[in-house]
């Protein structure tokens, strides 16, 4: 396959001034017709002259006209799409006009025009556009969009304003120029969940949640978590909302998440529809989190979008940045952070330290959809974290308003996003652009002396070289350090360190006592600190830091450290661990959500990735015993506390998805994970009974699963929720998910032999072959029974949809962690998907990358 190269971007040869589109939809035979004004690029003096020809790209079109300012022409599209001779073009404007066919019901990759359960819908990012016209594919050619639908289904959207309607059709106006992987169109029998929002300039906009008929009773948390959103950009970033109406649509079969589509969001409906009987406390937090996030796209991805998609993390990290703010922001910020740098660490760190590892702004790929990665997302997150701690708020605000003002209907690069810094703050930040352009994750040495009243930290950055960079110049890390004398309290408060050379020291003068300090206060920077730290620190820690973010991590690196030593010299949990988890959750003083996140045990993947960074080949089963017995030993050391806990922590009254009601289920969830252990699950049977919420009822059956019982709750649930798909993914998921290691592999068989197992859609095939890997001991399990598994469903899924096979197969790719058995059982999976017949690009790509 060919490989796309960042530095061989050329402008496109022509610009595009407006669009028409037609759609006369039908299952297997719709007509789409395009009427595209071209306009030669001012930037390309071979276009200007005449000789540029034109290549439009297109991917199984049927063509059955074509013609340029009327003239019909006679072109032979090939596999990728068609080109126009330069000979062929008029010098100035011209218009193409094209009359195509495609199948959407035969598209089963949900990219392009795809069908799901009768209703049509559309993916285009990253090249689905091509899917459905021929047309310049790419985010550097915008356009304002016609679009006009025909068809007999009562729903008919398209993006931007509508303009006309009428039996059996609809048009749709979209002002705002856009590249073509921000279009959509969606046609259904669809009911909707309608509100307004008034914008700060007193512009009314229609809001709409549309749904399947049966489903208008759950989208009021969305519609709730959009209003916040539009108000919070408003306020937080000046944005306002630029059309008549926004358009929410919930689509079952979705490869993604969700989809920022200017004026017309489509939504796996997994992130719409919520009610308390059916979603759980994090699927609410989740909603509120990605209708959030696609608004935001709205100015951060849309109004200023990408020049090409390397540069995908200039929407994506600001955009997740953004999400994670305005989240902050209606819940806990303390919280929010921590969760954030759990999920970091399971999904970017594990990223960066394998053979998948890319920089933020990749410089090479074969196929895009392979990076919409934890990397681009998620560090690019931490990227823009640490530019606003570098710079400071007030800069940060004055560079953002820069940035819309100069960039505002662009296609923008990072060297673009930097440059407003540069241009706002007067900083060279050449240096700090290595966090785009380096892979890997720096890891951070610290050493500390005390003399003479002055404690002095010695900091020394190393980054192991990543596939293809060998090279790791130091980077700029912001590093928050705070100090605590010996009594507990605070002497110097949080100062931002910045760090720029390989080895730095900084010191802190006129201290009475040695300090304990407290480093890297609200995860700074995206980096694995690396100290001598012993547990009596980490107590102390535990127990006195002011740094809420810290104060978790202490817990953290204990509970880490009583489990190495567990699975490395079959040692007993640590009293110190117990009883300083013992203490914090007797601090009625502290949120219910923090305190349930300092009882949450690093994960068993977490584990395996520790010893391997600390040179021990993990085993999973190891590690899993150790966990289950570190479990065992907090819940015999809380066991006078946890009914106490358990009860204190009910909610009364009807549930609401707030956040202080969240934390205290969540406090009283993770109580009865460990109380199940003391009573053989009775309580959790009573909880799984009575509960009137999901949450509830599904902490109840995994505390259940975990200690092996839960067979006729598996059975109720099913009984209970078998027409819900959404719930019946979580009852699919959780079997796997806790099944003992040996009978994993054939959990996830049994489920997939299941009736309701429709493994074409996405969502149902992540709940079964999705939550494997998640059960770290089951899918390590020597026998290799996962792994063959897994690699069997990925090459059935691979012709039916590349996307989300190739995903999957990112499962493997810490191979190289594990002892040779496991390694050659791993490999061979990954060698039997790459020799498969008809391999996708996307899963060529990723499993060439795995296997090196
Ligand atoms: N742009 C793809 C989905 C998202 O990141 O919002
Ligand atoms: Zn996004």
């Amino acid at each position: 396959a060919q490989t796309i190269h960042l530095a061989e971007y050329q402008p496109p040869s022509h610009l595009i001034e407006d669009v028409s589109l037609t759609f006369r939809l039908d299952p297997k035979a719709t007509r789409v017709l395009s009427e595209i004004r071209f306009v030669p690029n001012p930037a390309r003096e071979d276009a200007l002259a005449g000789k540029a020809d034109l290549r439009l790209d297109g991917v199984q079109l049927k063509l059955i006209s074509a013609a340029i300012d009327g003239n019909p022409v006679d072109v032979t599209p090939d596999a990728t799409g068609l080109t126009l001779p330069a000979a062929l073009l008029p010098a100035g404007p011209f218009t193409w006009e094209a009359e195509v066919e495609i199948a959407p019901a035969e598209n089963t990759a949900l990219e392009g025009l795809y069908m799901s359960n009768g209703m049509y819908c559309t993916q285009c990012e990253a090249e689905g556009f091509r899917k459905i016209t021929y047309y310049l594919d790419r985010p550097d050619v915008m356009a304002p969009f016609r679009v006009r639908i025909e068809s007999d289904l009562p729903v008919l959207l398209s993006n931007g304003n509508p303009v006309a309607a009428g039996p059996e059709l609809a048009e749709w106006e979209d002002p705002w120029p856009k590249p073509a992987y921000l279009f959509a169109l969606v046609a259904g029998d669809l009911v909707a969940h309608i509100d307004r929002f008034v914008t700060r300039s007193g512009e009314t906009v229609d809001l709409n949640v549309w749904v399947r008929p049966g489903d208008e009773g759950k989208c009021a948390y969305a519609m709730d978590s959009l209003k916040r959103a539009m108000k919070w950009d408003e306020e937080v970033y000046g944005r306002e909302y630029d059309l008549d109406i926004f358009n929410i649509v919930a689509v079952d079969d979705f490869n993604m998440g969700a989809m920022e589509n200017k004026g017309l969001n489509i939504f796996n409906s997994k992130y719409v529809l919520a009610s308390p009987e059916t979603a759980t406390d994090d699927d609410f937090a989740r909603i509120e989190a990605i209708i959030a996030h696609e608004y935001f796209h709205n100015w951060t991805g849309n109004r200023i979008t990408c020049r090409d998609w390397f540069q995908l993390c200039l929407k994506e990290g600001l955009t997740v940045f953004r999400d994670q703010s305005f989240s902050g922001d209606m819940r806990s910020h303390a919280v929010k952070r921590i969760e954030d740098v759990l999920d970091l660490r399971a999904r970017q760190f594990r990223e960066d330290a394998g053979p998948l590892a890319h920089p933020v702004r990749p410089d090479h790929y074969q196929e895009i959809n392979n990076f919409y990665t934890a990397t681009v997302y998620d560090k690019g997150a931490e990227v823009i974290a640490m530019l606003k701690r570098l710079v400071g708020d007030d800069a940060y605000r004055k560079a953002l308003d820069l940035y819309f003002e100069r960039h505002d209907g662009e296609a923008a690069t990072i060297e673009d996003w930097l440059k407003v810094f540069e241009d706002t703050t007067g900083r060279d930040l050449s240096q700090f652009k290595r966090w785009y352009t380096d892979a890997g994750t720096p890891h951070l040495k610290v050493t500390d002396d005390f003399k003479d009243g002055s404690y002095t930290l010695h900091f020394e950055q190393e980054t192991a070289p990543t596939p293809g960079q060998a090279e790791k110049p130091p980077r700029v890390i912001p590093i928050a350090v705070g100090l605590l004398n010996p009594n507990g309290d605070e002497v110097v408060p949080t100062q931002m360190l910045e760090m720029t050379e390989a080895k730095q020291s900084f010191s802190f003068d006129g201290l009475a006592a040695r300090p304990v300090p407290s480093i890297l206060r609200g995860f700074s920077a995206p980096v694995i600190l690396e100290r001598e730290t012993s547990a009596e620190e980490r107590a102390f820690l535990l127990a006195h830091d002011t740094d809420p973010f810290n104060r978790w991590e202490a817990g953290r690196g204990l509970a880490k450290q009583v489990l190495l030593r567990m699975v490395t010299e079959g040692a007993a949990p640590a009293p110190g661990y117990l009883s300083g988890i013992e203490a914090l959750l007797r601090d009625n003083g502290l949120d219910p959500a923090f305190r349930a996140l300092a009882l949450r045990l690093p994960s068993e993947d977490d584990m395996a990735q520790t010893l391997h960074a600390a040179g021990i080949t993990p085993d999973p089963s190891r590690i899993h015993a150790a966990r289950q017995d570190l479990q065992r030993a907090l819940a015999s050391q809380l066991s006078a506390l946890l009914p106490a806990l358990y009860t204190e922590m009910a909610v009364p009254g009807a549930y609401t998805p707030d956040a202080a009601a969240a934390g205290k289920r969540a406090l009283r969830g993770a109580a009865l994970a460990l109380l199940t252990r003391l009573d053989d699950g009775a309580t959790a049977q009573g909880q799984f009974a009575k509960a009137d919420n999901m949450t509830e009822q599904l902490g109840a059956l995994a505390a259940l699963l975990d200690i092996g019982k839960g067979t006729d709750e598996v059975t109720a649930f099913e009984t209970r929720w078998r027409a819900d798909r959404l719930v019946m993914d979580k009852w699919f998921s959780l079997q796997v998910l806790y099944a003992a290691p040996e009978a994993c592999a054939a959990t996830a068989a049994r489920l997939t032999e299941h009736p309701d197992f429709d493994w074409k859609n996405p969502n149902r095939f992540r709940s079964v072959l999705g939550a494997l890997p998640a059960n770290a001991a089951g899918f390590h399990d020597p026998s290799g029974a996962s792994y063959r598994l897994l690699a069997d469903w990925i090459i059935r899924l691979d012709p039916l949809n590349p996307q989300t096979a190739a995903r999957m197969s990112s499962a493997f790719e810490t191979w190289a962690r594990y002892d040779g058995d496991r390694q050659d059982l791993i490999c061979g999976a990954l060698e039997r998907i790459r020799q498969t017949p008809g391999l996708s690009r996307d899963l060529n790509e990723m499993t060439a990358r795995m296997l090196g």
